[in-house]
């Protein structure tokens, strides 16, 4: 199990102190939202952030592209010290093109899904995806309630994985509450973006809440 704290849920303010308090704790990396304002109404984060983030850890950065026309809005974060990219399916007319230029880069590549899209309009390109990224809320915002009929999707992607033999990661992005973390992880669920539901405003250190969300995986 893999976990990437979402950084549009820290102290942007005091992003020197946050990333560090995160490092050691046993996360993967982080989640870096990029939001137009266009796709989701909301607007987060820049290329300028991810290079701040790199500046500060060497570990994985998950970038999540909430942009329109992912087709051109892709060659901003083509250079960009990123591990991984998804952006949405709904934002984009070739996508495998889009997942062959951010592999051409060394990065894995990932396809995002709304709530709302099914799992059925990724089954050509599934063999060409390092990993597929589902929304269990709709995007733009921190603090939402998990949709529930989303957990069906994530069981549809592991069976296809299983009967197709693919090797595709499945990981979940809104409203990661440790009950779902817990729930997913047994199902097949590979990696989990935290934000407030799990990680954030606890008021208790990231270091002691980090290794009891990984002892929940099944
Ligand atoms: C917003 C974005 C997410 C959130 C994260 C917040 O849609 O893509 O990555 O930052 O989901 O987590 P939570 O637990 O507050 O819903
Ligand atoms: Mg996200």
């Amino acid at each position: 199990m893999k976990l990437y704290p979402s950084l549009m849920c820290v102290d942007f303010a005091r992003l020197h102190t946050e990333i560090p308090a995160l490092h050691d704790t046993g996360i993967a990396g982080y989640h870096i939202d990029i939001m137009d304002g266009n796709f989701v109404p909301n607007f987060a984060l820049g290329s300028n952030d991810i290079k701040a983030v790199a500046s500060l850890s060497d570990k994985e950065l998950d970038v999540h592209l909430m942009v329109n026309n992912a087709d051109q809005a892709i060659h901003s974060f083509l250079n960009l010290p990123a591990h991984r990219i998804c952006f949405h399916y709904e934002a984009c007319v070739h996508h495998h093109r889009v997942v062959s230029l951010i592999r051409q880069k060394g990065m894995k590549a990932g396809i995002a899904i709304n709530p709302g899209t099914s799992v059925s309009v990724l089954a050509d390109i599934l063999p060409e995806l390092d990993f597929v990224l589902v929304m269990s809320v709709n995007p733009g915002f921190a603090g939402q309630k998990y949709l529930d009929f989303t957990t069906g999707k994530m069981r549809e992607l592991v069976r296809i994985r299983n009967e197709r033999g693919l090797s595709f990661e499945i990981e979940v992005d809104g409203a990661t509450a440790p009950d779902k973390i817990e729930m997913l992880s047994a199902i097949g669920v590979d990696s989990f973006v935290l934000g407030t539901a799990a990680l954030f405003g606890k008021n208790r250190p990231y270091g002691d809440i980090v290794p009891e969300l990984l002892a929940l995986e099944k």
